[in-house]
């Protein structure tokens, strides 16, 4: 059942407005992008006179001032020598090099706040550095080993940095910066084409060797029916970054295609198009493209066997990046902006650790969720009433399915307006709420950042009186599109006046009479979909460029930053809701460089398709890159009606997705697992069983993710950066340091799958113990639809619960099984991280932090040879911690009764002579030789403390 309102939207929705992947634009649709692709061609056209028109003074203080962590000096242009710039070049800690280039004094200013919204703060400058002037150069060595070098090149100027005495990045090596200034119409005269005999074009208009000589949409440009004004004429930005020797390029999320970034140019190219990063609602977006989806992170990293490094370019405008595998030479990369100052940071790596941490760094981790949101979330546009919601929960019930969040989509909301619950279909919407958290559940409720233009919305009506909404292109007034609720305004979440407004939204009780949600409870947690933002009736379903944000500032400069400002107010609404504040769930649509910090995402409304199916896997991988580990994508595909077969495999996506959702369109059948026909049914209730049992795995993975940013999926070119044969490989990932390899099927009739394995290690099928050791680099697993790919690598130790229980709360008494895979020396580690899983104590110790460890050694007892495995659980908090931490804490004492309940070693070579709890007492036990499987049965210890089985074999 839809609402009146949607049905009528949906019938209104012109063709042309149908999101179709033609309704946006290629780069020869985008001005900025044509000047920058063309400037690009006559570079490679005139490969030998083509030279950066742009060189700067000698910064002459560097040698009198060796150690100054950078510089800042003017740059001219050749072909504008009367047009000012400057740069600035800075080493900071960790190595990480900032260049920053700008119009100096121009006749307006170019967006420079990109990076306020993308970083946690001012990063600090490295105090390591020393500069030398050489041969037209400048060049600082620093690092720890003193390896690292950046060359600054004088004329024409290049960037480069060396570790090592090996090129890593070059910003300009192939001449293709180019800032555009800013003029007046009236001094920016198209050149004139000369036709007679010895007058080039160069006579008329010299710059045009270099810029062209047509003036391609320099001040207005029309798409479809769209014209975008440009009152401030050309700005783009243009700039070329090489990563000689280095083969793959990952990162720069959102788009549907490879981990490993395809050539879009050259004789290597895949795609036409360049990858375009501008925020878009792409419906029914291709599986295999270069376009744009709905987040765009300008973080790209550069691999080889020997170094990784990674730009991140921080941009907000519209960008698109060209790429070119080159063979020997390494990855070419050109970057076309829209608008903004140049504004890159060099990370230096030299691991993908590395770049993580120095990513990280910058831009902040995920914080630890809360542990509810690792469970499985059911969704569907629209469960129509509150008595939908406590059927639909009945019957997972009653079919003793696992599930821990149900979700309203839009239909809940009177006439779209997010926050006032449509009585008619919720008439005790917080009775509904409870009965739902009765059984340690959570509800999501979405609200979207467009609010439908009426007086009797309370929350249009305040920010109208606050004068917080974005302003059409006049700069007056309101803007007004059309989205759901019809004609719409939007929130101006740059607007610092709009902050504590839709802060106290979300409070469950009124505050000062202002109208807040108190028809709600503190533990809901909030979606926010539509945030890029999409506007039904907007140039490519978005806003309109030339519209005004606070400060002045047009769209087009902050485009891929709005939706992550919405995300992160609301993040810090719902946190507000307590005092002390909870963890808040926030799950994003939209998202920017740093969104990490604000919640999780999902890739938008993907297909029920095989190919949407494998393409989720990359962009979910793609997106860990981009440093948004807390990612998944809609399980069973948004549109359409999988077959079970199909379903039944998306739910082992699902499963091995950091955000768990099944999610459905309002046209879809329903399809909760309790509909499913048998054998269906009981495969995906199993599918869901295990992960529950393996909350634990994905916690500790949370934690790990939270301190050092390294990816919860980690693709092969993560786990084994010096293995060639695996940096294209993006069917197969671990899961955090854990040691489980999984590679979910994706295609129909699938019988086995064949595992690379990049090293020579024994590897444990999970379900049946099975030692596989590697062939050619490859193990074969079985793989029926009752079966699941999943490997535990040989030196693992992993924790597990497994209980089946109704939700994952219910859980956190249950008592843990240890599988102990021991590698070809017969030794193995893990980690079990817990906490209270929804309040801040962890910052303050309240924390359990297990380290296991299993080691074999061999000694002599009564004359024979004598091995011993020995299996211990250590603190590991209380080695970590800052400051004094206490391992009575309060959380440890709550869980103060949670045992290990079971052991199952695997690889044993021999059948143990005894099993002891160190200390003395015997344990029980039972062996199968076939692949040497030991399980201890209840070694009757406590979680929280320290101990250790003993194992002797003969
Ligand atoms: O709110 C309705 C849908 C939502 O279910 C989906 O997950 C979002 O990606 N929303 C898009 C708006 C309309 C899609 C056709």
């Amino acid at each position: 059942m839809r609402s009146p309102g949607t049905l009528l939207l949906l019938l209104l929705l012109p063709t042309s407005l149908a999101f179709k992947p033609t309704d946006f634009k290629t780069c020869s649709q985008a001005g900025f992008c044509r000047r920058g692709r063309a400037l690009s061609a006559r570079a490679k056209e005139n490969p030998s006179s083509w030279h950066s028109p742009y060189s700067i003074e000698p910064p002459e203080f560097l040698p009198l001032n060796p150690r100054q962590p950078g510089f800042t000096t003017s740059v001219r242009s050749s072909i504008h020598p009367n047009v000012k710039f400057v740069l600035d070049v800075r080493i900071h800690e960790e190595g990480i090099v900032r260049v920053r280039m700008d119009e100096e004094d121009g006749l307006r200013k170019r967006y420079n706040e990109a990076a306020q919204w993308a970083l946690i703060g001012e990063p600090l400058l490295s105090e390591d550095v020393v500069w030398k002037m050489d041969e037209g150069k400048a060049k600082a060595v620093y690092g720890p080993k003193k390896d690292m070098v950046l060359v600054v090149d004088f004329n024409p100027l290049k960037i480069t940095l060396f570790r090592g005495g090996v090129e890593q990045v070059v910003l300009n090596g192939r001449g293709l910066l180019h800032m555009e200034h800013f003029r007046t119409k009236e001094d920016s005269k198209p050149a004139e084409h000369i036709e007679s005999e010895g007058q080039s074009v160069l006579q008329v208009n010299p710059a045009a060797w270099f810029e062209g000589d047509t003036q391609d949409a320099f001040w207005d440009e029309t798409f479809s029916s769209w014209t975008d004004t440009k009152p401030k004429g050309p700005e783009s930005l243009s700039l070329d970054i090489t990563f000689p020797n280095h083969a793959h390029v990952y990162g720069i999320p959102q788009h549907a295609t490879n981990l490993s970034l395809p050539s879009t140019t050259g004789p290597t190219a895949r795609y036409t198009d360049p990858f375009r990063l501008y925020n878009s609602d792409v419906f029914e977006y291709l599986a295999d493209s270069t376009t744009s989806l709905y987040g765009s992170i300008p973080l790209m990293h550069a691999h080889s066997a020997k170094s990784t490094v990674a730009v991140f370019n921080v941009l907000a405008s519209e960008t698109w990046i060209d790429i070119a595998h080159t063979g020997k030479s390494g990855v070419e990369t050109h970057w076309i902006s829209e608008s903004g100052i140049l504004d890159v940071f060099l990370l230096p790596g030299p691991t993908p650790t590395d770049v993580f941490a120095q990513y990280a760094r910058l831009t902040g981790t995920a914080p630890l969720p809360a542990h509810w949101s690792l469970g499985y979330h059911q969704c569907r546009w629209n469960y129509v009433s509150s008595d939908d919601i406590r059927g639909v929960q009945n019957r997972f019930d009653e079919e003793d399915i696992p599930v821990d969040v149900f979700w309203l989509d839009i239909e809940y909301a009177e006439d779209h307006k997010y926050f006032m619950w449509n009585k008619k279909t919720f008439p005790d919407p917080v009775e509904m709420t409870k009965d739902v958290e009765a059984i340690e559940r959570k509800m999501v409720i979405i609200v979207d950042p467009h609010l439908k233009r009426s007086n009797d919305y309370p929350v249009y009506k305040r920010a109208s009186e606050l004068g917080v909404l974005v302003k059409p292109k006049s700069g007056e007034g309101e803007y007004e599109g059309w989205c759901w609720p019809g004609s719409s305004s939007w929130i101006d979440f740059f607007h610092p006046g709009s902050w504590d407004f839709w802060i106290s939204l979300f409070k469950t009780k009124t505050i000062d009479g202002q109208w807040s949600w108190t028809e709600s409870t503190n533990n809901v947690g909030i979606w926010n979909d539509m945030n890029e933002p999409s506007v039904f009736n907007g140039p490519e379903i978005t806003m309109p460029k030339d519209n005004v944000h606070y400060g002045g500032w047009e769209h087009r400069d902050v485009h891929n930053v709005n939706g992550m400002l919405f995300a992160n107010l609301t993040f810090q609404a719902a946190a507000a809701r307590t005092d002390p504040p909870r963890r808040p769930f926030v799950l994003t649509r939209a998202f920017y460089a740093g969104s990490q910090r604000f919640g999780a995402m999902w890739t938008g409304d993907n297909l029920g398709t095989w190919e949407h199916m494998a393409v989720g896997i990359q962009m979910v991988l793609a997106n860990g890159v981009g440093g948004m580990p807390f990612a998944g994508s809609d399980v069973g595909g948004f549109f359409g009606n999988p077959e079970p077969e199909m379903l039944v495999r998306w739910y082992v996506v699902g499963a091995f997705s950091p955000f768990f959702r099944a999610h459905a369109h309002i046209d879809t059948k329903r399809r909760e697992p309790y509909l499913l026909e048998e054998p269906y049914k009981s495969l995906v209730r199993d599918i869901l069983r295990l992960r529950y049992s393996m909350l634990p795995v994905w916690y500790t993975a949370f934690r790990e993710t939270s301190e050092s940013g390294v990816p919860i999926l980690r693709p092969q070119y993560v786990m084994f950066p010096e293995d060639e044969a695996g940096f294209g490989i993006d069917d197969q990932y671990y899961v955090g340091s854990s040691g489980l390899l999984v590679k979910p099927v994706t295609q129909k009739g699938v019988k086995e799958v064949s595992v690379y394995i990049a090293e020579d290690q024994v590897y444990y099928d999970y379900f049946t113990n099975h030692a596989h050791r590697p062939k050619n680099r490859h193990i074969t697993v079985p793989a029926n639809l009752d079966q699941i790919p999943l490997l535990i690598r040989g030196g693992s130790i992993i924790p597990t619960r497994e209980r089946p229980r109704r939700s994952s709360p219910l859980m956190k008494h249950d008592p843990f099984t240890l599988r102990v895979a021991l590698d070809t020396s017969g030794n193995a580690r893990g980690e079990l991280y817990l906490d209270d899983g929804e309040t801040y104590g962890y910052g303050k110790g309240d924390v359990v932090w297990r380290g296991f460890g299993a080691e074999s050694t061999k000694g002599k007892g009564k004359g024979k040879e004598i091995g011993t495995v020995r299996i211990s659980s250590v603190d590991l908090a209380t080695r970590t911690a800052v400051g004094a931490y206490d391992p009575a804490n309060e959380f440890a004492r709550s869980v103060g009764d949670v045992r290990v309940e079971k052991l199952v070693v695997l690889g044993l070579g021999k059948k143990p002579l005894s099993v002891v709890l160190d200390g003395g007492r015997e344990l029980e036990w039972e062996f199968t030789s076939e692949g040497g499987v030991l399980v201890v049965k209840d070694p009757a210890v406590r979680v929280v403390d320290d101990w250790a089985v003993v194992v002797k074999l003969e």
